[in-house]
C-alpha cells in the first residue's frame, strides 16, 4: 500500500513537520549522550558513563514515541540525519554543562510546538505533548542538580572521584524510579 490514506490523517502538515524536527532533536540527544558516555568511560568516570548510556537509551525512547504518534496520526515519521556530534570534552563538568544546555534547547523546542498546537486548536497533539513538558522539566532539574554537585564537592583531590560516586547514586535512584513506574 504505497498511497497515503488521507482519510486516516489527523495531523496537519505543519505539526507533522514540527514533530519531525523534534525527532531530530531527540535523536541528537541520544547520539550526544552516547558520545559523552563513551568519553566518560575512556576517562574512568564509570558512574557518569553508565548514567549517560542509560540517558542515551531514554532519548531514543523519546524519539520512538514521536515516531509512533506521527504515524498513528496518519503522517510519516522520518529517521533523522544526525551530524556534528562532539566526541571530546575538556572536563567532566563540561559534559554536564553541555547536557544542561542541550536540555534547555529541547525544552524550548517542545514549548514552541505546544504553543503552536494550542493556537491552531490541535488539542490532541497539545495533550500528547504534556508528557514531554513534564519530562523536560525533570531532565533540566536533574542536569542542574548534577552541576550543583560539582560546586558543592569541588573538583580538586578526590573531588572528581566523589562527584562520580554521587552521579552513581543519582543514576541508581533514577533506575529504581523507572522500575517502579514500569
Ligand atoms: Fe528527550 O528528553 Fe531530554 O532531550
Amino acid at each position: 500500500m504505497s498511497q497515503h490514506n488521507h482519510s486516516k490523517r489527523s495531523l496537519s502538515i505543519e505539526v507533522e513537520k514540527l514533530l519531525n524536527e523534534q525527532i531530530v532533536l531527540e535523536g541528537k540527544s541520544s547520539a550526544s549522550y552516547l558520545s559523552m558516555a563513551s568519553w566518560c568511560e575512556t576517562e574512568g568516570y564509570a558512574n557518569a558513563s553508565n548514567f549517560l548510556y542509560a540517558h542515551s537509551d531514554e532519548e531514543r525512547g523519546h524519539m520512538l514515541k514521536i515516531f509512533s504518534y506521527i504515524n498513528e496520526a496518519g503522517g510519516h515519521a522520518l529517521q533523522p540525519e544526525i551530524t556534528n556530534i562532539k566526541h571530546k570534552f575538556s572536563s567532566l563538568r563540561e559534559v554536564f554543562e553541555d547536557v544542561l544546555e542541550h536540555e534547555i534547547h529541547v525544552t524550548k523546542s517542545i514549548h514552541e510546538i505546544v504553543d503552536h498546537c494550542l493556537s491552531n486548536k490541535d488539542f490532541s497533539t497539545f495533550s500528547y505533548l504534556q508528557w514531554f513538558v513534564t519530562e523536560q522539566r525533570e531532565e533540566e532539574s536533574l542536569a542542574r542538580r548534577i552541576l550543583e554537585i560539582f560546586d558543592i564537592i569541588g573538583e580538586d583531590g578526590v573531588g572528581l572521584w566523589t562527584i562520580d560516586q554521587e552521579i552513581g547514586k543519582i543514576s541508581a535512584a533514577q533506575a529504581a524510579a523507572a522500575g517502579a513506574e514500569a
